[in-house]
């Protein structure tokens, strides 16, 4: 049976007064802040005076990080500056093995067969093949140095290969004026980019880390990698692609998590 792990989440508080979750959460606040999201002017006072809640009382909590969370896709979205680059590192400062994270346990990952393995094209798109592993690895490959951060408030360094998600939707013929590009995953996981995240020049189909085959428990043989996006926003183990213009529901997103989680 695989174990659901249970997420500090800031969307679901276990009832009664909880001062913590803002500050359990102090470091992404405090880090979006960083990254210029809020520009030092969102403080958590600020967050109160915004959705008008008493943080903590029953219910209050959600209430308010859910206008929070509607509030932020409309500001992040027109805010998102489609050449802005997400800061990148030095081959020394990578984190190997990465760290693991999934809504279960690493003892539970189920590998991919990457001789079957397949990747799905769908949707507003010319070329529906399915792309075999063979096939994505003759692709130009991209690598980029940069940070990984959960919403259960760690971070790390990891070095990332794959092919460019703007070149290869160019190459399959996507409509690159539809709004989302839906995500899923052998284990049953899906996630949604917006276009303009889809297109960022920091965005790829991940094959590698530090320059090796992905390993089992971190996507292999194929996984999405952003930049600009926290870390749930990171499917592994990709099974499908599709080009929409209907919002895609999300495995974190459904849960209340901020569907754009990003910058
Ligand atoms: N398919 C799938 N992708 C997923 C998840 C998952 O449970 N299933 N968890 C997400 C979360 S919450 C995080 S933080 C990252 C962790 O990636 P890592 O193990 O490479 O650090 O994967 C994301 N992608
Ligand atoms: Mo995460």
């Amino acid at each position: 049976m695989t174990k659901i792990k249970r997420f500090p989440s800031l969307f679901r508080p276990q009832g009664g007064v909880d001062q913590s979750v803002l500050e359990q959460n102090k470091g992404l606040v405090d880090q979006i802040s960083r990254r210029g999201l809020f520009r030092g002017t969102m403080s958590l006072g600020a967050l109160t005076m915004l959705t008008g809640c008493e943080w903590g009382s029953d219910g209050s909590v959600e209430q308010g990080l859910l206008a929070v969370s509607r509030w932020n896709d409309i500001v992040q979205g027109a805010i998102f500056r489609p050449d802005h680059l997400a800061p990148t590192f030095s081959a020394a400062e990578v984190l190997k093995p990465p760290r693991f994270n999934a809504h279960y346990e690493i003892e539970d990952v189920k590998p991919v067969d990457g001789r079957t393995w397949k990747l799905e094209v769908s949707g507003l798109v010319n070329d529906k093949h399915s792309w075999s592993l063979a096939e994505m690895m003759s692709l130009p490959q991209q690598e980029m140095i940069i940070r990984h951060i959960c919403v259960e408030g760690w971070d790390y360094v990891g070095q990332w290969s794959g092919v460019n998600l703007r070149q290869f939707l160019e190459r399959v013929g996507a409509d690159l004026r539809a709004r989302y590009i839906a995500f899923r995953c052998a284990d049953g996981y899906t996630e949604a980019l917006d276009m303009p995240t889809a297109l960022h020049p920091q965005t790829i189909l991940a094959t590698k880390y530090a320059g090796e085959p992905l390993p089992d428990p971190f996507g292999f043989p194929l996984r999405l990698r952003t930049s600009t996006k926290l870390g749930f926003k990171n499917p592994k183990w990709l099974t499908a692609m599709e080009i929409t213009n209907t919002r895609p529901g999300t495995f974190f997103g459904d849960q209340g998590f901020n569907w754009f989680s990003g910058i």
